[in-house]
């Protein structure tokens, strides 16, 4: 994890937690490349990121293994710009979309944004797998363990029914 999550006091950011999974493509180095890229995404700063971990594919088992980390971002983008900015970054790092759930270079989804919840064609937040998924949660209670979602749940309560599988830490960033 890299900076301490320090408290939002600025006026007109969202604090914004965004999923990174990569598992084509040397993984390692993309994930890296997204969190460098963050750290210079416009109207916004890079308030912390989790470990990157190694995880077992959600979907069709042949595929490779993922690398998977969560990001602390506060913004003054509108969601949908986040998601233009976040968009732009998987396009310059060659992401190809594939089949559906198939292997991808490059995922950044959004999980939340401040405590909205909008559902749009475009966007829906919070993510809709977010609840379930291993390589989600662990990493997001590394770098925010007291969290609670919009919806008033505890991310600690999610923990406790979310099985690790075979989610490791794969690497610490400094
Ligand atoms: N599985 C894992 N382990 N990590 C991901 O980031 C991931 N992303 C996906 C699907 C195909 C659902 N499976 C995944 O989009």
């Amino acid at each position: 994890m890299i900076n301490s999550v320090e408290q939002n006091s600025n006026l007109g950011y969202s604090r914004c937690y965004v999923a990174i999974g990569s598992n084509l493509a040397d993984p390692v180095t993309q994930a890296q490349e997204a969190i460098v890229a963050l750290q210079t995404l416009t109207m916004s700063r890079l308030v912390s990121v989790s470990s990157l971990y190694a995880s077992k594919p959600m979907g069709p088992q042949e595929q490779p293994d993922y690398i998977n980390a969560v990001a602390c971002i506060d913004t003054r983008l509108a969601p949908i710009e986040l998601l233009d900015a976040l968009q732009h970054i998987e396009n310059e790092q060659g992401r190809v979309r594939k089949e559906h759930w198939g292997a991808r270079t490059l995922d950044l989804d959004i999980l939340l944004y401040g405590d909205d919840i909008m559902s749009t064609p475009r966007l829906t937040v919070p993510h809709y797998g977010m609840k379930e998924r291993e390589f989600v949660l662990y990493p997001l209670a590394e770098i925010t363990p007291q969290l609670q979602l919009p919806c008033g749940q505890a991310l600690s309560v999610l923990l406790e029914a979310c099985p690790r599988n075979d989610l490791a830490i794969y690497q610490n960033i400094e």
